[in-house]
């Protein structure tokens, strides 16, 4: 017998590798995309109670919405029509579209840190817009005209009453108004 006939499988041994790697790889595929679905619906849960929290925060600071549109006689929607960038570029401190000059952040408190927008992850893109794992810009609704109800249009969410902000992500679906929404306020 020679040194190569030694190593030589036999096709019974080599099935037998195989099967046991189809096995592996069936058992940890599906392990690993539950969890990694499970990690973004994470991340984007974190992600809304930091908005919340930070235009509340900015309420506190300002006795305003972060938004160029308050006053305005309805409640504005950022993240379809109108860009979020313009509530994110306020919250973020960056002298931008809804934030010329720095003037509705004077004092220029970064209320909000998002990361750069990365593959399967939440982050704010080249534009300002912060975007959720599943690349669609979060929703977010202020009480920009201050009657202590933000008012949801275009959208299947009741108003919420005594509440200044509130935001969703559209889930992996990446459609709004389905049981793959991640709401805010739930
Ligand atoms: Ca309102």
């Amino acid at each position: 017998m020679t040194a190569k006939e030694k190593v030589r499988f036999s096709a019974a041994e080599k099935w037998l590798v195989a099967g046991f790697l189809f096995i592996v790889i069936g058992i940890s595929v599906p392990i690993w995309l539950a969890w990694n679905a499970a990690w973004r619906e994470s991340m984007a849960e974190q992600d809304l109670q930091r908005i919340v929290n930070a235009a509340e925060r900015f309420f506190v600071e300002y006795g305003y919405w972060p938004s160029p549109h308050m006053g305005t006689p309805n409640d504005v929607r950022y993240g379809r029509e109108i860009g979020n960038e313009l509530v994110f570029n306020i919250m973020r401190a960056i002298d931008g579209p809804g934030n010329e000059g720095h003037r509705l952040n004077p004092n220029r408190i970064q209320y909000i840190d998002p990361p750069r927008k990365r593959r399967g992850r939440s982050g704010v893109d080249a534009t300002g817009v912060y975007l959720d794992p599943w690349n669609t810009p979060y929703q977010v609704v202020l009480d920009t005209d201050m009657n202590d109800v933000t008012t949801l249009t275009q959208t299947i969410y009741p108003n919420q009453a005594g509440v200044g902000v509130v935001s969703w992500s559209f889930g992996p679906d990446r459609q709004s108004d389905t049981s793959a929404d991640i709401l805010s306020w739930e």
